[in-house]
């Protein structure tokens, strides 16, 4: 890597992509590191604006994250849903007491004016997180599922429906025009960008929409530096029993070289775990570089160590 070049821009959704932005986190120095997060799987409900990713990424960071549950805040109380419950208001969706100040802090900051970008930055800077986290776009974009009964929003096909239903199809509403963020669209651009980095998330459900973002595949195409993707799979099947039921559904194959043909040209470097030691001759083989490393996060060491395999895959050493 060119000592000029040393900004890394990250593409994450929630729990395992905010898992190894904080590792990232940890590793560069804050200016040197711009996360991009999935903001598809947002909604309205109960008068709040709800941007699941961007609390994941904002809790992990800011060490606030429940790592049992994997979404979150942690020491979470619930008396707020208690009451919403015995008021009759709607409890399919688990709004956690700490949580909900997340959630009335930014509804209340977008009221007043200020857009995702501009409240992000704001209580990401609160809550002591030096690195830049952005949604992918100030422009609302929104993951649907098809079922047999039409198109449902996806925190209540996920959430509500508990992935129950058939799916037929997965659309992000919004798309074509949602623009970049501001945030996301200079990281793109920036002259000293080392590195891409898609963090182990969902590639259908939480790095497709950031993909889908007007203009992102392009310059993503055009880019002059490493794009290093870490498998979300462990084991040929890290995905979570819902999730991996969607995909089949939806004839999408659940393996690394699915996800490699599914990032197709725009991946340079895989990074899968050694459980899948044995895919790595074969992505090998279509010219695809691949480390094989640990990558199961159970504590900071476990992040920061994967963060370093993906960078040093990407070119970049940290020491
Ligand atoms: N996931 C659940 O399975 N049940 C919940 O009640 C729930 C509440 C919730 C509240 C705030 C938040 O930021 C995330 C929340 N999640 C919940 C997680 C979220 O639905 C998913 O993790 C992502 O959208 C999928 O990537």
């Amino acid at each position: 890597m060119s000592a000029s070049r040393r900004h890394v821009l990250a593409l994450s959704g929630g729990v395992g992509g905010a898992k190894l932005a904080a590792g990232l986190g940890r590793v560069l120095a804050p200016d040197d590191l711009t996360i991009v997060v999935n903001t598809a799987d947002d909604f309205e409900h109960l008068g709040l604006t709800i941007c699941p990713d961007i609390d994941s990424v904002t809790y992990a960071l800011a060490g606030l994250n429940d790592t049992e549950r994997g979404w979150g805040v942690k020491d979470e109380t619930w008396q707020a849903m208690a009451m919403l419950r015995a008021l009759g208001e709607a409890d399919w969706f688990n709004l956690g007491d700490r949580d909900l100040g997340m959630h009335i802090a930014r509804s209340w900051r977008l009221r007043a004016g200020e857009s995702l970008s501009e409240v992000t930055a704001r209580l990401t800077r609160q809550l002591g997180i030096a690195p830049a986290i952005v949604p992918m776009s100030d422009v609302p974009v929104r993951t649907q599922v098809g079922t047999a009964d039409g198109w449902l929003d996806f925190q209540r096909y996920f959430v509500a429906e508990q992935c129950r239903p058939v799916a037929t199809g997965i659309r992000f509403a919004g798309v074509p025009g949602a623009p970049p963020s501001p945030g996301f669209a200079a990281a793109l651009a920036r002259d000293d960008l080392a590195a891409v980095i898609v963090c182990p998330s969902n590639p259908y459900l939480s790095v497709d929409p950031i993909l889908a973002v007007d203009g992102v595949r392009a310059a993503l195409v055009a880019r002059k530096v490493p794009l290093v993707a870490v498998s979300p799979l462990v084991g040929g099947a890290a995905l979570k029993g819902p999730l991996a039921k969607l995909l089949g559904e939806l004839g999408q194959e659940v393996g690394n070289r699915a996800i490699a043909d599914h990032y197709g040209a725009l991946l340079d470097h895989l990074v899968i775990d050694t459980a899948d030691a044995a895919d790595a001759q074969g992505l090998r083989g279509s010219g695809l570089c691949v480390t094989v490393t640990g990558t199961v996060m159970h504590d900071a060491q476990d992040r920061e160590r994967l963060a370093r395999a993906a960078l040093s895959a990407a070119g970049i050493e940290t020491g």
